[in-house]
């Protein structure tokens, strides 16, 4: 691992005469630290500040702004505050991603997105798109939102270039499911190294779900999931140089090693996004449990208490944790999944501190959660037609990023060809093959889908997600109702690399 669990200098601050190497043995069980130390890493956490500020609708309306513009940060935070590198990279606004926005269903959600960024350097479009390209074109996407894809509304077929903008506004339906989703830059050929320089951020859509008496009890915080690149000069500005980048390092809003503080028998509401471009997560959290109820935001029937929980890329995982006996727990992820391309270390994304105080009794939901009408299980009599989608790879040289040449039905993305026709009211039934020695994510926009079967074995709970891991020489079986929109979108890979070089196809809802 790349980075030290503390520095060596923060762990003699805390009076850790071992030093680091010492320290993790004895935590990695989670272990009980003495006052001295609990009270300097509570201090540490009271220093972070590692909530992301949110930005909520009133009146039926959210307006924001996002100036695209050359920033500087310093990455990543640390809790013990040391600095990070400089980052001198595209941004929204000048920041590291972007706040939270929080609606609900039958909002109008508004976007100025002014592009103030330099002119590319190549003014011209590729003769092949499905090379990175027009790093300083941009666009955005509401991922996991069930929103028009039409017009000025979740489009990405459109883009701003430099000096450009577009005024989005997104209305969302009366019904739509409530849940985290996400946003960020979707241009084609220059998705991976916008989300490698930060930009996507967290959407909350509140509702029933916030009810629940246990939930709405439970303190509510928000991870992205993010590595920023960076060169020597801590410059995202080329590929093959940042792409992938080193999704070794996993922060968390920006954190490097947050520290999470709870109580004995607390429970907290977890959100983790993953917006890294490349790496799938395998969280889980030593010594406890991970209570999951949302998978992508759409909630399950009912809670699942599991050890660890995979997300994908582009996916979700919303889950309450009640915190055990007092001492020190890491939130780790493990190596990526078999087939993982670069392969990837276990990591530590965090630091959980289980504090000494008086336990608090704080329960978890026991029975039947809130669902939305919209995501009713999809019974065979509804589905109107199949299609079977198979994703593959030509690698000629592994050492050669922009030969690479990954595959949706034997073929690359072509803006100007409809790959997929589907009619506004179809309920279908997807096989997704993963004929590759590689997983690749699969995502859709406008409509979720449920999971249906693996590897053509049927799912005892199948479950509603908008991204789902296809794992190596596998197929994954998708059911989902076409509803409400007519107009063209894409599916896509959301290993960002892979889309990048045309792992999307184009399709139209009629
Ligand atoms: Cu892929």
């Amino acid at each position: 691992m790349t980075s030290p669990v503390l520095s060596r200098r923060a762990a003699l601050a805390l009076g850790l005469a071992g030093g680091v190497g010492a320290m993790v043995p004895g935590f990695a069980r989670g272990q009980a630290v003495g006052a001295r130390v609990e009270s300097a890493l509570r201090a540490m956490a009271e220093g972070q500040s590692l909530d992301l500020p949110s930005v909520r609708s009133a009146n039926g309306k959210l307006s924001v702004a996002l100036n695209v513009t050359y920033g500087e940060f310093l990455y990543p935070l640390r809790p013990d505050g040391r600095p990070g590198s400089r980052r001198y990279v595209r941004t929204w606004n000048g920041k590291m991603g972007g706040s939270i926005w929080r609606v609900r269903p039958g909002d109008r959600l508004e976007v100025a997105l002014t592009n103030n960024l330099p002119p590319n350097p190549d003014p011209q479009m590729p003769v092949n798109v499905n090379v990175p390209h027009q790093f300083n074109s941009t666009n955005l996407h509401l991922h996991g939102m069930h929103v028009s894809p039409a017009g000025f509304s979740d489009n990405v077929l459109i883009e701003a270039n430099p000096g450009g903008r577009i005024d989005y506004a997104y209305d969302i339906p009366a019904a739509h499911p409530p849940g985290i989703r996400w946003y960020h830059a979707h241009k084609h050929g220059a998705t991976a190294i916008q989300l490698a320089s930060g930009m996507s951020g967290a959407l909350m859509v509140e509702g029933d779900i916030d009810q629940v008496p246990e939930i709405a009890a439970a303190r509510e915080r928000i991870f992205m999931c993010q590595c920023v690149g960076g060169n020597d000069q801590g410059l995202v500005e080329d590929f093959p140089s940042n792409a992938p980048p080193d999704e070794n390092v996993v922060t968390l809003n920006g954190y490097l090693q947050p520290i999470l503080v709870m109580r004995p028998g607390e429970v907290q509401r977890w959100h983790f996004v993953n917006a890294l471009s490349g790496r799938i997560l395998r969280l889980f959290l030593e010594g406890h449990s991970l209570n999951l109820y949302a998978i992508d935001g759409l909630n399950l029937p009912r809670l699942e208490t599991r050890s660890g929980v995979e997300i994908t890329n582009g996916g979700r995982a919303s889950m309450l944790v009640r915190a055990g006996a007092p001492g020190l727990y890491f939130l780790k992820t493990d190596a990526a999944p078999e087939g993982s391309f670069p392969a990837r270390p276990p990591a530590v994304l965090a630091m959980v501190l289980v504090t000494s105080e008086t336990p608090v009794a704080m329960g978890l939901p026991q029975g039947d959660l809130p669902q939305s009408a919209m995501l009713r299980p999809i019974t065979d009599a509804e589905i109107t037609g199949r299609r079977t989608l198979v994703f593959s790879q030509i690698v000629p040289d592994a050492s050669a990023y922009l030969q690479f040449r990954p595959l949706i039905d034997n073929r690359q993305f072509d803006p100007n060809r409809v790959d997929q026709v589907i009619s506004v009211g179809a309920v279908e039934e997807w096989t997704l093959t993963n004929a590759a020695a590689e997983p690749h994510p699969f995502h859709i926009h406008v409509n979720p889908f449920q999971v249906v079967a693996v590897g053509g074995q049927r799912l005892a709970t199948p479950y509603w997600a908008d991204s789902v891991t296809l794992p190596p020489l596998t197929s994954i079986t998708i059911r989902s109702r076409f509803l409400r929109y007519t107009g063209k979108s894409v599916l896509h890979c959301h290993n960002l690399g892979h889309e990048d070089l045309g792992m999307m196809q184009l399709i139209e809802f009629r």
